[in-house]
């Protein structure tokens, strides 16, 4: 019987990979103790499912970086703009395309479906070659061998990889025929080094795809299984039961589908012939709690009948997406450990189900029971269901706003004062390793509470006389005392954990730790109110409060799966809801309510899109709408592109939105001309993620062509994203370039050029 997985997490239980690459990148390690960091975690990766009783350990889920520019980088098709022989690719060559050089801009990245996971798009065009490149995938194939494991390679399959790239000059499909030979000569190598099954993954399943895209799967999968008889189809993220005709007929030797994400799927395949693989993805790769064993051998069990070692058991995706082992989180209550499962954990859960379905449940009496105990503690926590969060649930207070934006406009005109255009920033200011080592003093007991708060209190104040001294008009405390902005607010509601080690990678050698919501959410006390109180006492200009959306706390967590997530959200918004009504009742004269996760957390399919929207509007607008009409809401949008969804946005309703406008400023701004964006909007004038400071006249360029579709009395003007990564220098540099422009743009309307 089969157990497998479709990888594990690669950034390992103490960030080793993350230390060693950036140390790589600072001249401290070499390539040889780089590879070094790489052959250890693999090794101990492949310990682990062998020791789980995996039948493969899989091979091609490591990367220094992204697995998808892995991908791109091993068939020979780096950017051409490099200029670099694609045979011969260095690792520090691999690491310029990822992040940049002198002469070019790395390449883009782009969120992995609905996950917080970044990949890079690869860039092909009419002149794109496949001709192969360095063999690291091969070394890694001949590693595992030689320590005794059997490899199961995997890989991103071509029409996946075509979808996500950016193509230029010609169709992509158009490409097939150079890109199929270089995954046949792949596959030809990987059968020679002995490798009985290759795993391609197609995740474009998951999304609506149109005729053109589904009519190539045949002769695509027809000319890969002629030259490997072992490939393992794998879907996930999504249902794909609309296509399961389509993929039945299609001559892969087996088939991997998501029954966590879309359980419905299974009656789809029921009908899946029994020489083939029909792999269950059963064991929640994107979420960390533990497999309900019961209830999966329920599922399982008709399965295993009818197809029996054509059945194959693994987690519903790769474990990427959670972080490696639970073993480390030795500060986590032991209450709420009951109910987790990280990557290790999830392997473990593999052999159990597997067991019991082929030895019979009594022979892991043991197993099962312990794992029904822990789960039912774990379900019993009383804090799990908030009687009075319920209550308030079940009466929902107003959505709207007092008043309709028109009239609040003029409210808060009066209240605040503001210049026509006005400026403010995102809500951080630079992270400097000042500010970090008095919080990880803090943290660990050096600093006492009055010493930090002294601290920080210091950095809020240098904060605001920077912005006072550029002339800037809505200020912000910088957030000195906030490391995530998830983070922050998930250490004080209730209901939610926050794990020590629990790291997910995000990015490169960039990690996140996602909170664990794992009861009712509420809010004990305020979490924000006194900083932005201290702050507001240092200036007569108008102090935002900050928070974070109730969608973007959610999306960016582990969220219970016992509730509708739009209860969960809910929860959390209502919970904002009494923040936004005590800086209101502070004194406070704006506040934005950040949410950089809405467009992320669609649904990969259109069909589903309305909920979602529905729900996430609506609990964006609750945290809202509590305040009073001449208390101006912002909130502010970055890392997606936002076109396809502005009617959503307008409904949420904000005084003013600022939003991130790198990728594309002219797109956006069109698109929100076009749709008539109803309340004041703020597109970001300059990109913060690169260190380089704009000249004034960029940002006049920019804010002349949003003139163009946005009336000057809506129009904000702000950097586009928070600056908790940039130094000072750059940050006041660029800023004072902005008031400048502003500043001349401002003069320009009122002597009515
Ligand atoms: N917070 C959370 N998720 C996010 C972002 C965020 N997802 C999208 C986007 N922003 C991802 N960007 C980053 C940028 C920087 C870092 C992580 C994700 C980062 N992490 C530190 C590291 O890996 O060294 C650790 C952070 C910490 O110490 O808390 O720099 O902003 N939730
Ligand atoms: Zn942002």
């Amino acid at each position: 019987f089969t157990t497998h997985t479709l990888g594990l997490p690669r950034i390992g239980s103490q960030r080793e990979l993350k230390f060693a690459v950036e140390k790589f990148w600072r001249g401290e390690l070499n390539e040889s103790g780089l590879r070094a960091c790489g052959r250890e975690l693999r090794l101990r990766h492949w310990q682990w499912q062998h020791a789980a009783g995996l039948r493969f350990v899989s091979v091609g889920d490591f990367s220094l970086y992204d697995q998808v520019l892995d991908t791109t980088v091993l068939l020979g098709a780096p950017p051409a703009r490099f200029g670099f022989d694609p045979a011969k690719l260095s690792r520090s060559q691999y690491f310029e395309l990822a992040r940049g050089n002198p002469a070019q801009p790395a390449c883009e990245m782009t969120k992995w479906f609905d996950t917080n996971y970044h990949f890079l798009k690869p860039e092909f065009d009419g002149d794109t070659r496949f001709d192969g490149g360095p063999q690291w995938l091969l070394e890694e194939v001949r590693e595992a061998k030689l320590a005794g494991f059997q490899p199961k390679v995997q890989l991103l399959g071509p029409l996946s990889l075509l979808k996500l790239a950016r193509v230029q000059g010609i169709a992509p499909l158009a490409l097939l025929p150079r890109l199929l030979p270089a995954y046949v000569r792949l596959l030809k190598q990987l059968v020679a080094e002995g490798c009985e099954w290759v795993q391609l993954d197609e995740p474009i399943l998951g999304l609506d795809l149109d005729q053109q895209w589904l009519a190539a799967f045949a002769p695509v999968y027809r000319e890969l299984a002629a030259a490997h008889s072992h490939i393992l189809l794998a879907t996930y993220f999504n249902g794909v039961g609309e296509h399961s005709t389509l993929l039945t007929s299609l001559p892969v030797a087996g088939l991997h589908i998501d029954a966590v994400r879309a359980p419905q799927q299974l009656e789809a395949f029921s009908a899946w012939p029994t020489n083939k693989v029909l792999s269950v993805g059963i064991v929640d790769g994107r979420n960390i709690w533990k497999t309900d064993l019961d209830a999966a051998l329920d599922t399982l069990a008709p399965l295993h009948a009818r197809l029996g070692d054509a059945l194959w058991i693994a987690p519903s995706c790769s474990l990427l997406h959670v972080p490696a082992d639970l073993e480390q989180e030795t500060e986590l209550s032991e209450t709420i450990r009951d109910g987790l499962s990280f990557a290790r954990q999830k392997l473990a859960e593999l052999a159990t189900l597997a067991r019991a379905l082929c030895l019979g449940r009594s022979v892991c009496f043991q197993s099962l029971e312990t794992n029904r105990t822990a789960l039912a503690r774990f379900r019993a926590l009383p804090a799990r269901n908030d009687a009075a969060v319920a209550a308030r649930l079940a009466s929902l207070p107003e959505l709207e706003r007092g008043l309709a934006y028109g009239e609040r406009a003029v409210l808060q005109r009066e209240r605040l004062q503001l210049p026509l255009l006005p400026t403010t920033t995102i809500g951080s200011f630079p992270q400097t390793t000042a500010i970090r080592a008095q919080r990880a003093a803090f943290k660990r007991g050096e600093l006492s509470e009055r010493d930090y708060r002294e601290a920080m209190q210091a950095e809020i104040a240098q904060a605001v006389a920077k912005q006072e001294a550029l002339g800037l008009d809505v200020l912000v405390h910088g957030e000195a005392e906030r490391s995530d902005m998830v983070d922050y607010f998930a250490e004080q509601l209730a209901g939610v954990a926050v794990c020590r080690h629990g790291w997910v990678q995000s990015y490169g050698s960039r990690c996140v730790k996602p909170p664990v919501i794992w009861g009712d959410v509420s809010r004990p006390k305020a979490m924000t109110v006194e900083w932005t109180r201290y702050a507001q006492t240092l200036s007569k200009l108008p102090m935002k409060g900050m928070l974070t959306g109730p969608v973007t706390l959610v999306q960016w967590a582990f969220v219970r799966d016992d509730k509708a997530r739009a209860e969960v959200a809910l929860q959390m918004a209502l919970a904002l809801r009494d923040e936004v009504a005590e800086l209101d009742a502070a004194g406070i004269a704006a506040i934005q309510i950040d949410e950089p996760a809405f467009r992320e957390g669609l649904p990969l399919r259109r069909a589903d899109w309305p909920a979602y929207l529905d729900w996430a509007v609506c609990a964006f607008k609750l945290s809202a709408a509590g305040s009073r009409p001449e208390t101006q809401i912002h909130t502010h949008m970055c890392y997606s592109e936002f076109e396809d969804i502005l009617p959503a946005i307008a409904a949420m309703d904000a005084d003013v939105i600022t939003i991130e406008t790198s990728r594309s400023a002219m797109t956006l701004l069109d698109a929100f001309g076009e749709f008539q964006y109803p309340n004041e909007i703020g597109p970001g004038v300059y990109d913060i993620h690169s260190p380089r400071v704009p000249a004034v006249a960029e940002m006049t360029v920019l804010l002349e062509k949003a003139l163009r579709v946005i009336p000057a009395d809506r129009l904000w003007v702000n950097p586009d994203c928070g600056l908790k990564t940039r130094g000072w220098p750059e940050t006041e540099a660029a800023l004072a370039n902005m008031m400048a422009a502003t500043q001349q743009l401002r003069q320009r309307l009122r002597s009515g050029e």
